[in-house]
């Protein structure tokens, strides 16, 4: 009998995304009938360091079509990886990315061999007759990772209302991911009816289903979180914390920062001493891309002064890339990674970015992208991988949902043995 496991058949389509942008989606058939899919997903603050996504060009969808991207898949890594074993992912990973020859996955398209990476997963784990989780898991008991909850959006996700990008929950005191959710949905319906009492609209969502209301200041959003918190009848810090993505890349002008919503140019020394201004009025653990993604000095300042109580977490300065966390490692910058499959373009990069953060004593946040779609593999990655955190957006709009859901599921079929990863999952410098 021929291996069971041997792909025998790839397939992709062209798909939507939550922004209603076509993205790739595929599905990996092996020879013993197993089936995998997966649906990857596209960032709107999409840093210069990441892998990249093939787009046609052109006038369909303006431009944003990925008809050569499917195409490439069923063409070419379709053919390449006929009869590999799908249990090998780091050999299928390494033979889609010498076929595309490139570093950045550019010429086959990073969105083509993430699709084919995370559908032949999902096809070896069907073939096991596991859940992804397990599939993916070593050994352990399943780790339901601490949820970062996207409470008010700014930046490219709402047209710009404030700067900063994310102004999101850690819900810290909870004692599961399901008090974790039921915290944060609490926190967003109290955040909501402030916002609605003060003029403001809070009935339309942004990009990742969070607030998107418009505001005078960076200031004033995270003061509107802070009384959402205290309405939802929670205590600031103890039980719920403050996440902010500054994505400080978004607003790089030359050597300074413009703060565009409050009409202020301020340099990097200036853009961390507002945020420390922020973290004296409010109960933030957790401060991602603080300064631009190539700000290597202003990230080793902001490193200096934080490492050590404060999760400083780079998404745009390491793009979910070994080099550059080895170059952040060696500085001493930062204490946590973002871990984005897309921004790698293969499942296997991905790990190597978890596993390396972790030796070197780095947290892990897996993270979701403002275009995301219904597919719900990411979860299982953040249990699978032991990731600790994840970081999906709000509570509303079902490429949201579907991630949220999944965890919910998992923590319930694990019953005693889920642990969930608390608030020892955030990142802190221990020396
Ligand atoms: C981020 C992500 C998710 P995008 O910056 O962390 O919030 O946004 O997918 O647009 O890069
Ligand atoms: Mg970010």
């Amino acid at each position: 009998m021929s291996n069971a496991t041997a792909i025998d058949r790839v397939m992709a389509w062209e798909a939507l995304d939550s922004r209603g942008t076509p993205t790739v989606a595929c599905e990996v058939r092996v020879a013993g009938g197993a089936v995998g899919t997966a649906t990857v997903p596209s960032g709107a603050s999409t840093g210069a360091h990441e892998a990249r996504e093939l787009r046609d060009g052109g006038e369909r969808y303006a431009g944003r079509g990925v008809q050569q991207a499917v195409s490439n898949v069923e063409r070419i890594l379709g053919p390449a990886v006929h009869g590999h074993d799908a249990r090998d992912q780091a050999g299928l990973d390494a033979t889609m990315r010498q076929l595309d020859g490139t570093p950045n996955l550019g010429r086959l398209g990073a969105n083509a061999i993430l699709a084919v990476s995370i559908a032949t997963a999902r096809a070896a784990a069907a073939a096991a007759n596991v859940p992804l989780h397990r599939y993916l898991a070593a050994d352990g008991d399943p780790l339901l990772p601490m949820p970062m909850i996207n409470i008010v959006s700014g930046g490219a996700h709402a047209g710009g209302a404030v700067d900063v990008q994310d102004f999101l929950i850690v819900p810290v005191g909870a004692e599961s991911f399901a008090q974790a959710i039921e915290w944060a949905w609490r926190v967003r319906r109290a955040t909501a009816s402030v916002a609605s009492e003060r003029g403001l609209i809070a009935v339309l969502v942004a990009d990742e289903g969070g607030l998107g209301p418009s505001l005078p200041s960076n200031r004033a959003a995270l003061e509107l979180l802070a009384s959402g918190i205290a309405r939802a009848g929670l205590q600031p810090g103890a039980e719920v914390a403050i996440a902010i993505d500054v994505a400080a890349t978004q607003f790089v002008q030359g050597n300074h920062y413009h703060l565009a919503a409050e009409d202020r140019t301020v340099d990097a020394a200036g853009l961390l001493e507002e945020l420390a201004e922020w973290r004296a009025s409010y109960p933030i653990v957790s401060l991602e891309d603080p300064v631009g993604e190539d700000d290597w000095d202003g990230w080793r300042d902001a490193s200096t002064r934080w490492a050590t109580d404060l999760q400083l977490l780079g998404d745009d300065l390491f793009a979910t890339d070994l080099q550059r966390l080895e170059r952040g490692i060696d500085m001493g910058v930062a204490n946590a990674v973002l871990v984005k499959p897309n921004q790698s373009g293969t499942l296997s990069g991905a790990k190597a970015v978890v596993i390396r953060a972790h030796e070197a004593g780095y947290a892990t946040v897996v993270s979701a992208r403002s275009g995301d779609t219904e597919d719900d593999w990411l979860a299982d990655l953040a249990v699978g991988w032991r990731a600790g955190q994840i970081k999906v957006g709000s509570l509303t709009r079902s490429e949201r949902t579907a991630k949220w859901n999944r965890l919910l599921r998992i923590e319930k079929e694990a019953g005693g043995r889920a642990v969930f990863a608390g608030r020892a999952a955030l990142g802190r410098r221990r020396t």
